[in-house]
């Protein structure tokens, strides 16, 4: 398994510890249409109390959004976005010190999260807009870059690659050379294949086939299978709440593999997963 230069992440707005492994992040939809959540946690009172179950489940972040990205939604605007989530984190930044995440493409968004108390940047786009890298670089925080083919309205419109792993992968280390010229700090630069973003289910298989690969890369890698619907086409499971066993087994595997971060719906579950994996390593 790949040993990184350094297993503790530092920043003025977190700390992240990956002395043991594996570290799970907590998915928190500030939205009204997300695939899985979406509706549950729209009012703002019941957003923060998600969160404060998923610090106390062992979530080591909190990824908090206000778009939903899933295949066929359309954009939110930036200010709907602000008015989603930075009473949300606010909030959640005045009773637990778990990082915060925001889950946005829009600088304009992940300034205002940042200022609300956010410490993280998750961008769907890889860095597209550079006023978001130099908005991380400024300020010192962790950004995860992921990939996607096309943009969340069309994406699973016949997706195609000519080698799905090699093409991902050089996307994401070309976007992370970008990034570190920009200034953000390799060791909190973290690169993610984006399953189901403009995948077949062949193509996401293939990644986590192939994970170790990103692995080998020598930046961290995040991953992010929850509930999603390559899980339903497998298990035959509709309903996204459905999926949990099916999302443990990419879980097991990614964390097994080296992956640093595994973005989740189910916290408790997949710590338990996580934790499992660890002992195994360790003995
Ligand atoms: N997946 C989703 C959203 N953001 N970010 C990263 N880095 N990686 C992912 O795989 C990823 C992501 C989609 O899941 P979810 O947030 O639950 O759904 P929705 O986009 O419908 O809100």
């Amino acid at each position: 398994m790949k040993s990184y230069a350094e297993n503790i992440i530092e920043w003025p707005r977190g700390r992240l510890d990956f002395s043991a492994g594996c570290i799970v992040m907590g998915v928190l939809n500030v939205t009204p249409d997300s695939f899985s959540d979406g509706g549950w946690f729209f009012d703002a009172a019941k957003a923060v109390e998600r969160g404060l179950r998923m610090a106390a489940d062992g979530a080591a972040i909190i990824d908090v959004g206000g778009e939903s990205t899933r295949p066929g939604s359309a954009s939110v605007s930036a200010d709907e976005q602000i008015k989603r989530v930075v009473p949300v984190i606010k909030a959640l930044c005045k009773k637990i010190d778990v990082p915060i995440s925001i889950d946005t493409y829009k600088h304009e968004v992940a300034k205002a999260a940042l200022e609300a108390g956010a410490g993280m940047i998750n961008d769907i786009t890889a860095l597209s807009d550079e006023r978001m890298a130099e908005l991380a670089a400024k300020h010192d925080m962790p950004v995860v870059l992921m990939h996607m083919q096309g943009r969340p309205a069309t994406m699973q419109i016949e997706p195609k690659y000519d080698n799905v792993v090699n093409d991902v992968l050089q996307f994401l280390l070309e976007r992370a050379r970008r990034a570190e010229n920009a200034g953000i700090d390799r060791k909190k630069i973290f690169i993610d294949p984006g399953i189901g973003f403009g995948k077949t289910l062949e193509h996401n298989l293939l990644l986590l086939r192939n994970i170790d690969k990103f692995v080998a890369s020598g930046y961290r890698v995040l991953i992010g299978t929850s509930r999603k619907s390559f899980i339903g086409k497998l298990t035959g499971k509709e309903e996204p709440s459905e999926r949990i066993f099916g999302t443990a087994a990419t879980v097991a595997l990614c964390a097994a593999a080296g992956v640093s971060i595994v973005r989740v719906h189910d916290v408790a579950e997949m710590v338990d997963v996580v934790r499992v994996v660890k002992a195994i390593e360790k003995s």
